[in-house]
């Protein structure tokens, strides 16, 4: 009997008693298959190596997963070619784009736990993203069409161990997996955090633990808010002062900061390895009071503006009818464009009050001409709803009532959407009234406020086909530490995760919040920092 093996493995090791293994069934978000198999339970043994199909991509994450697994088990794990010989028990990474349809048997994995399966044993139909997961007595084994595939198939992985397997230092326990198969891939394509980071500036190590949270959870992009009012965060050659001096300043009168092009490029490759696309924002017209403190020739009257450390919004706007301002806005995207592996770069248009309503068509028509010029596609907050459509673009609704004839027919003209509902997916709402930091413009948000909504029907008038996926922003006028951030993104962004990536059939509360429950005691491990939300029964 497993339970006793466990027992035993541990008691041998001196531990004290560890539990049985996990749940198949308690993956989060939920996989869109999964066939248990109690019979097909397996412990990783010290001698396992973690055996790879000889693709540099695939490679690289079997060496992350080796990485994540090293420090609480104390095991060496050695990542080695798909086509060493194996020791018995150990993890295999296959990456398998559908032209190799044989069995695939590489000898050491017991394909009796696999159960039957209509879509053969290729890795066809799991798509860009989509992974196949095999536990068996013998072993584990991930398949998948691509690297960013394996990558989520790990993630699935991290959470069958033991909750202990979070912890950064070795822990003497069995390493038990619940035997079966999950055949598993997204329902949407983008599934995204933002993170304001001009309200107030985080540091690089801030930003890639954020990245680390996304991918645990198997979100893929990560929107950068990179300037505003209060701050902006990105060094660009072509416009020195925008950093050296509108970067010095945030909400509250702290001293800000930027990133370097090296630091961005450290965000970006953190993130690239992680398969987490970074998409930037330059948010214009308006939220550019602290370009406008740089340079004063971006202005309407041309006169520098002091700098701006409140959180009223709607005030500041780059002169319209200027050409400088074109020149800005090129050199500007240009450079970011040129920093950034992704397709997508984000140009605002939220909230620009002040700017009259032709003025703001043409320049953001102009702008996202500035855009697909440089071979990107525009995303945009759904302000620019309005204005004339550009090949791929994508609007970014953040309403609150369901209701938008403005976006329902900027996507009948072939927009597609990221739905960020402000009532429902906006991480800077308080849980309750009485949590310490955030807003309520849009009300309360609690878990299940975060978890109960279909972003597959939730915009009345838009088809499902239409929704590229869901973002979750993080805004930052009172959040001012990584702490601050993992309490509101926690436990909400598994919330959202669930959302993006689970089939609609599998929604459901209950189970979601005693799923999630177990998550708690891995975050703690962990170090990262949670709302203990009162609807979770956490152990
Ligand atoms: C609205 S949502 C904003 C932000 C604020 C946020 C605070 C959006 C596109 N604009 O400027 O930070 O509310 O919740």
């Amino acid at each position: 009997e497993l339970g006793e093996l466990a027992r035993a493995a541990a008691t041998a090791a001196g531990s004290r008693l560890v539990p049985p293994a996990g749940r198949l069934t308690d993956v989060l978000p939920a996989p869109e298959r999964v066939e248990p198999d109690p019979g097909a339970d397996f412990v990783l043994p010290a001698t396992a190596a973690v055996r790879v199909t000889a693709d540099p991509a695939a490679r690289d994450v079997a060496e992350q997963l080796a990485e994540l697994l090293r420090p609480a088990t104390g095991y060496p794990l050695p990542v080695t070619d798909a086509t060493s010989p194996q020791p018995r028990g150990g993890i295999a990474l296959v990456l398998d784009d559908g032209s190799n349809a044989g069995s695939g048997d590489d000898g050491s994995h017991d394909t009796d736990g696999g159960g039957s399966d209509s879509g053969g044993s290729d890795s066809g139909g799991l798509g860009a993203e989509g992974y196949r997961l095999q536990v068996g007595t013998d072993g584990v084994r991930i398949t998948a069409g691509t690297a960013a595939g394996l990558f989520h198939g790990v993630q699935t992985l991290r959470q069958l161990l033991p909750a202990a397997v979070d912890s950064p230092t070795p822990v003497a326990a069995a390493w038990v997996l619940p035997g079966g198969t999950i055949v598993d891939r997204p329902r949407f394509a983008h599934r995204a955090v933002m993170l304001d980071v001009a309200r107030h500036f985080f540091d690089v190590p801030d930003v890639l633990r954020v990245i680390d949270h996304l991918a645990r959870y198997k979100l893929n992009h990560l929107h950068l808010h990179l300037t505003d009012d209060q701050g902006w965060r990105i060094a660009v050659d072509s416009w020195p002062r925008l950093a050296t001096v509108g970067g010095a300043t945030e909400v509250g009168g702290g001293p800000g900061g930027h990133y370097t092009r090296e630091d961005y490029r450290r965000i970006v490759g953190y993130a690239a390895r992680r398969h987490v696309t970074v998409v930037p924002e330059i948010d214009l017209p308006g939220h550019t009071n602290a370009a406008l403190t740089a340079y004063p020739e971006l202005a309407p009257d041309r006169t520098a503006p002091p700098p701006y450390t409140g959180t009223e919004v709607g005030f500041s706007y780059v002169d319209p009818a200027s050409e400088r301002t074109y020149d800005f806005v090129a050199e500007v995207l240009g450079e970011v464009a040129a920093l950034t592996p992704g397709r997508y770069l984000h140009i605002g248009g939220d909230e620009a009050y002040r700017v009259p309503a032709e003025a703001y068509r043409g320049f953001v028509e102009r702008t996202q001409r500035i855009v697909t010029d440089l071979g990107r596609t525009v995303v945009g907050w759904h302000q620019i709803a309005p204005t004339g459509h550009v090949d791929g673009r994508v609007i970014q609704w953040w309403g609150t009532d369901g209701d938008d004839p403005g976006t329902v027919d900027a996507v009948r003209r072939g927009a597609r959407l990221i739905l960020s509902p402000a009532n429902r997916a906006y991480l800077d709402m308080k849980y309750a009234p009485d949590t310490p930091i955030g807003h309520d413009w849009a009300g309360l948000i609690d878990l299940r406020r975060a978890y109960d909504w279909d972003p597959g029907t939730h915009l009345t008038g838009v088809p499902e086909t239409a929704v590229l996926g869901l973002e979750a922003p993080l805004w930052t006028e009172s959040v001012t530490t990584r702490t601050e951030i993992e309490f509101m993104l926690f436990p909400r962004l598994p919330a959202l995760a669930e959302l993006g990536w689970s089939p609609r059939s599998h929604h459901d509360w209950d189970g979601f919040r005693t799923r999630l429950a177990g998550h708690g005691p891995r975050w703690t491990l962990a170090g990262i920092t949670f709302h203990r939300s009162p609807e979770v029964p956490w152990p």
